[in-house]
């Protein structure tokens, strides 16, 4: 991890073209072909390395709005209207389909903003139309350290939009000093309760405990929009472990999506060599930090075997990784041949990651560019059928990519 954060610093260093819309020619690339770095074999064909495909559908990119302090989220209210955050700031603005950007939302509480801390995810409830919540997940600061929490509130409209009614319904345990790997995804089930995505916190005190059902660490949460625990979660009635707990074995779970089945997918930032994409189902263990196909960034083992009793594989990894961040699973009308994709933002790769699976197996991938060279921090489908991104940067950018449209005469 320490190289990516490495790689964020230079990242800042470099001056940021401005791509214009995209030509469809050069606007993809296949999936790298050097080497990999893992020593291990897949577990099926198919589970890394998919054919490249390549889109047939021409995009172009239209900039909305630009200027945010390395963004993080965007999400859609009823109005068309979207939400950013600023991950460092822990500044959540407003902003229209027009690209126009309200005052920061005052009342959020404080973030530690530090390295991959801030506030990160934001969610719109299912029924904001009649109880105007919004919720958020961010690196809540607390005495000796830190730790994921997920805030709701009151989103209250005008020149200067507030938050009121301000909870937190949820806060990652232990407390532990680390400025890394705390997740932070938030995913709407379709029976309203609420997944959020957390992380192993990268140094070893807190790796270990990702298998772990006293933990937080390295899992996948699911609760009530109060902060309840439901009654049909996988560990409940296991007094020794966390009963928010849904699914363990995390590195650090950055992107996470429903399919068109309702079934919660995510993608996790793994160590040199594997990135997963894994099918989540309640109860299970992925495994980390016992299993997996990657290295330490140092090049140094961290598994003895890529299978284990009891564990799950994953659908597919990345070898050399992506670096995801934001998943969308596209549903929409303006691209019908992208039904069903899977779309990843991708960080270290500098691209908008796409997957084509068949029978929950990944049968094509392709590397598309529409925020040219930039990491791709976030990919939500917007409710025009649009994708929209967001560029990871110190001038990110709110991009949004629809079919291309002919040039007038
Ligand atoms: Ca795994």
């Amino acid at each position: 991890m320490h190289l990516r954060v490495l790689l964020t610093t230079l990242a800042c260093a470099t001056v940021l073209s401005l791509a214009g819309p995209a030509r469809a020619q050069d606007a993809t690339e296949s999936p790298p072909s050097e080497p990999g770095v893992s020593q291990f074999d897949p577990a099926f064909p198919g589970q890394t390395r998919a054919p490249a495909v390549q889109t047939q559908t021409p995009y172009q990119v239209t900039e909305i709005a630009s200027g945010f302090n390395y963004p993080w989220a965007v999400a859609f209210l009823p109005d068309r209207r979207m939400l950013v955050t600023e991950k460092p700031t822990g500044k959540l603005f407003i902003v229209t389909p027009q690209g126009v950007k309200s005052a920061p939302v005052a009342g959020l509480p404080p973030v530690d903003g530090r390295e991959q801390g801030g506030l990160l995810d934001v969610e719109v409830d299912p029924d904001f139309a009649t109880n105007s919540l919004i919720y958020w997940t961010y690196y809540e600061p607390r005495e000796n350290g830190n730790g994921l929490a997920v805030g709701r509130g009151k989103l209250k409209d005008g020149p200067q939009p507030r938050i009121e009614a301000l909870r937190i319904i949820f806060r990652m345990k232990p407390t532990l000093d680390s400025l890394w790997h705390a997740g932070g995804r938030l995913v709407f089930a379709p029976d309203g309760t609420l997944f959020v995505t957390l992380g192993e916190r990268s140094i070893l005190t807190g790796r270990v405990q990702a298998r772990q059902l006293n933990s937080h660490f390295g899992k996948i949460v699911r609760i009530h929009t109060d902060g309840t625990v439901p009654a049909n979660n996988p560990f409940v009635n296991n007094p020794a472990a966390r009963p928010e707990i849904y699914s363990r074995g995390h590195r650090n779970v950055l992107a996470a999506a429903l399919d068109g089945q309702g079934r919660l997918w995510e993608v996790e930032m793994g160590p040199l060599g594997g990135d997963e994409l894994n099918l989540v189902e309640p109860g299970k263990d992925y495994g980390w930090p016992t299993i997996g196909y990657g290295k330490e960034y140092s090049g140094a083992p961290i598994h003895e075997s890529s299978q284990g009793p009891g564990m799950e594989q994953p659908v597919y990894y990345w070898d050399p990784v992506i670096s995801p961040s934001g998943l969308t699973i596209y549903s929409g009308n303006l691209f019908p041949e992208w039904r069903g994709n899977f779309f990843i933002g991708g960080l270290s790769s500098h691209a908008l990651v796409r997957l084509v699976l068949r029978n929950d197996r990944v049968v094509g991938e392709e590397r598309l560019k529409p925020a040219g060279n930039n990491r791709v921090r976030d990919v939500v489908q917007g409710p025009d059928g649009a994708l929209y991104l967001l560029t990871d940067a110190p001038n990110g950018r709110l991009l949004k990519v629809t079919p291309r449209t002919a040039p007038p005469l």
